[in-house]
């Protein structure tokens, strides 16, 4: 039913008998979800109930209100949906690992199954339930399309390197997903509804960052958004995806990060249905290499978000111009203020506070320039990280870290002729961004839609 490589241990403990428990983080949602159905294959393989369980964490890489709303809204959802299907949800609070592996005792767990994400903090929660659990601790892959373990067994060099693997594989793993079927053994004692009212009033995180209101959360949004996609825009997706004054990207990325779209659902139906081989490939380039590529990178890179996870060349060449005169020189408040003196950048920052989700174009050029205004690379990979995970629906993904990564430190890039502050780190200049686009109706967009950036 799921294939076996998209399953690994976490702990040698023996499966006992007693219910399953699908420890949802990553993949929030009940269709297209590998992790689910292998801990209900597992679960009626023996007669055996099988529970959702969902542990909020009290904070998460800076996550705010916007990020959280939205995350919640989606989880209400999913518990609706597996209510349906006699799957009990338990909605936990408090420090992960403490709190599920009491869970895990309570109900007297046979097996549990998490879903995968390579991120620091969450394989730490992971890691921690497996090692002092008793009972077999499972994780599956539910996110990529070809297992990250599966695809590479190290940090491959850059999208080159890794997109023959990919391909390889793909006829293999990119298949349809069966249908999750209704809980046969019921749970003994189901939980009530989680109180969401009460939950999202309650909640103790940073609400001066407002929900975003062009977006609904949840999987059958997601489903709908990835329908409106195809329907209108993939067509032109190759010619308009790096166009910031067109409406030419998918916007599934908040569905995606949150995992109420599976990826491979995305992969499946532009595969089947896309017009032109041109516009499916581009698409496909970027949902598939692109994002399991950055996976890939957070997997085997330990120092994903830190100086010392560039590659050799790129520290190098930043050693060697740190003492470089900055012409500009800003600090983390003036780059959130997007107060700098260039109206294109300002421009790119306000677009990411005020509606969540910045060009993926100009998120390029946005984390270039924080390199080249900023004090150190170090100062400014962390200004990125910290505006991106703070503002961005997307953020706190491994795209974002190879993002930036890519951007300031050369990761899966190559080197570049030599400039000031850069080395050969590959720079975007403003004038660069003129040849590609219309700059200014850019900035007249934003000042329209977004409003100016506090003075
Ligand atoms: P589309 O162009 O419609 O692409 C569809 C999907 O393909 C995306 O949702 C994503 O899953 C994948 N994809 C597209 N471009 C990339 C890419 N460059 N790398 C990896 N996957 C990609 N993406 C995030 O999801 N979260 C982030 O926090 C994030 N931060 C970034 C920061 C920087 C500095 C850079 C250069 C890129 C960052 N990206 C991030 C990658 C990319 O910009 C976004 O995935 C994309 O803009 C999301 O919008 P979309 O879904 O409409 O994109
Ligand atoms: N995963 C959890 O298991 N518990 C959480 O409380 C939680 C909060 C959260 C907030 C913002 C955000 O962007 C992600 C969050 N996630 C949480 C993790 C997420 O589902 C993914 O596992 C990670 O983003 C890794 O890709």
């Amino acid at each position: 039913m799921v294939h076996p490589q998209r399953i690994r241990s976490l702990n040698a403990a023996p499966r006992r008998p007693g219910p399953v428990v699908y420890w949802m983080s990553r993949d929030q949602r009940v269709h297209d979800n590998w992790a689910l159905l292998h801990a209900q294959s597992l679960a009626s393989g023996r007669r055996q109930p099988l529970a959702v369980v969902f542990c909020l964490a009290p904070e998460f890489l800076g996550a705010a209100w916007r990020q959280y709303a939205f995350m919640l809204k989606g989880l209400r959802e999913v518990e609706e949906t597996l209510r349906g299907r006699g799957i009990p949800f338990f909605l936990l609070q408090g420090e992960p690992v403490a709190t599920v592996s009491r869970f895990l005792q309570e109900v007297r767990a046979g097996a549990a199954v998490c879903d995968f994400s390579p991120l620091r903090l969450v394989r730490g929660w992971r890691d921690g339930v497996a090692a002092q659990a008793k009972l077999a601790v499972l994780e599956v892959d539910a996110h990529n399309i070809v297992p990250g373990w599966t695809a590479s067994a190290k940090a491959e060099w850059g999208a080159y390197t890794l997109r023959p693997k990919l391909h390889r594989l793909l006829p293999e793993f990119l298949e349809d997903f069966p249908p999750l079927a209704a809980q046969q053994t019921p749970w003994p004692d189901p939980p009530p509804a989680p109180d969401w009212d009460r939950l999202l009033a309650g909640l103790a995180v940073d609400r001066s960052i407002p929900e975003v209101n062009w977006l609904t959360p949840g999987e059958e949004a997601g489903r709908a958004k990835l329908e409106e996609f195809i329907a209108r825009k993939l067509s032109r997706y190759h010619q308009d995806r790096n166009n910031p004054t067109l409406d030419g990207q998918s916007d599934l990325s908040p569905h995606l990060h949150f995992g109420q779209l599976a990826p491979q659902r995305a992969a499946l139906e532009v595969s089947r249905r896309a017009p032109g081989g041109e516009a499916r490939a581009a698409f496909l380039e970027e949902l598939i290499v692109r994002r399991e590529l950055a996976d890939n990178f957070c997997l085997y890179n330990p120092h994903y978000d830190q100086f010392e996870g560039f590659p050799d060349w790129a520290r190098r060449t930043l050693e060697e111009h740190r003492r470089d005169p900055r012409e500009y020189l800003y600090h983390r408040e003036e780059f959130e203020a997007g107060a700098t003196h260039d109206p294109l950048w300002n421009a790119a920052q306000r677009e990411m506070v005020v509606r969540g989700k910045m060009h993926g174009y100009l998120r390029m050029y946005w984390a270039k320039k924080i390199l080249e205004w900023s004090a150190s690379p170090e100062e400014a990979l962390a200004t990125a990280i910290y505006l991106n995970d703070r503002y961005e629906l997307d953020g706190r993904d491994p795209n974002g870290y190879a993002g930036i990564a890519w951007s300031i430190g050369g990761v899966h890039d190559r080197a570049w002729p030599r400039r000031p502050v850069f080395g050969k780190i590959r720079t975007m200049t403003l004038a660069g961004l003129r040849r590609k686009f219309a700059v200014e109706a850019y900035i007249e967009k934003i000042a329209a839609t977004c409003g100016l950036p506090r003075k």
